[in-house]
């Protein structure tokens, strides 16, 4: 079988059941720019760290899928040109060609629980694009969490999406979505997607015992998503969001950028027509959502 290398910390603290989180990479190397991209991934090790788990950043080096990435391993995912991004589909191609690649919430996910890691912190899904109806544009994200068994803590789906479709999607899939002090899925950006959330809880330990009531439960080997919001104090002002992302889908339908590059070629656009706003919002969202996923890791191995 075609090992996921844990580095030593993580492997030993799986050994022992303390708590792991997975971090994405793919965030790092094509959702933020350089060298602000290189700061946030350090940062969001301590902030895991701080919350009493080991992170575990999730990266494929020389064709190795990995868990756990040195200071050299963040510093190739931060910087190395041309690195590919890789969802699930795209990490056999990438073992047996020997590729470097960084992992969306796909690829992520698959590799983190093939680990036995079973938290995982990212920004914003990846979900239905707007158009749908004419373009079939849905994330591999959405596919890969309605089949692995993981708790994903993220901002929502990002806001560049369909964010109603993505969530009939996620429904369609059996996917749990549960709100952490809200009853309004989050917008990424955005403290509020205006669309209500079913579930709401107020701890990490309630996250933990969802995630006890999977297992439990058995069935479909589904994904438990904790949608977090970034603060008010910290989003993106809704007015200016809305007018550069209607500027930005514009751009993007001109230029014709469409698959994997979409994704990315908004975000950045974002960041250039808010002055940088959007990547404060964004990195206030992730930074929330890895001391989280610290917390929940922590409770489900404490097992209270
Ligand atoms: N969250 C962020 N920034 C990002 C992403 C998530 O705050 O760049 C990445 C994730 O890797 C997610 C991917 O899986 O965007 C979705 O890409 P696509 O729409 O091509 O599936
Ligand atoms: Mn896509």
């Amino acid at each position: 079988m075609l090992k996921v290398v844990p580095s030593e910390e993580v492997a030993e603290a799986l050994a022992a059941g303390r708590p792991v989180v997975a971090l994405e990479s793919t965030i790092i190397s094509h959702g933020l720019p350089q060298p602000r991209n290189l700061e946030v991934a350090l940062e969001l090790e301590e902030i895991v760290r701080s919350a009493g788990a080991v992170p575990a950043t999730i990266a494929v080096l020389d064709g190795v899928p990995r868990a756990g990435l040195d200071r050299e391993g963040l510093e190739r995912i931060a910087t190395e040109p041309g690195l590919r991004k890789l969802g699930f589909r795209d990490l056999a191609p990438a073992a047996a060609l020997k590729v470097s690649g960084a992992t969306t919430v796909s690829g992520t996910s698959f590799l983190a629980a093939r680990a036995g890691i079973r938290v995982f912190a990212t920004g914003g899904l990846g979900g239905v694009h707007r158009g749908w109806t004419t373009v079939q544009d849905e994330s591999a994200d959405l596919d890969t969490l309605g089949r692995t068994r993981i708790t994903v803590v993220c901002a929502g789906v990002k806001s560049i999406l369909d964010v109603p479709a993505t969530l009939q999607r996620l429904e369609t899939r059996q996917v749990t979505v549960v709100g952490y002090r809200t009853d309004e899925f989050p917008g990424f950006y955005l403290h509020t997607s205006g669309e209500p959330v079913d579930w709401r809880i107020e701890t990490a330990a309630e996250a933990a015992g969802i995630m006890r009531a999977q297992d439990l439960l058995g069935g479909p080997e589904t994904a438990l998503i904790v949608a977090n919001p970034v603060p008010v104090a910290d989003q993106l002002d809704p007015a200016l969001h809305d007018r550069v992302l209607a500027e930005a889908l514009r751009a993007a339908d001109e230029q014709g950028v469409a698959g994997q590059a979409i994704t990315p070629f908004l975000l950045e656009y974002l960041v250039n027509g808010t002055d940088g706003a959007s990547l404060e919002a964004n990195l206030a969202a992730v930074r929330g959502n890895a001391r989280l996923a610290g917390e929940i890791a922590a409770s489900w191995s404490r097992e209270d």
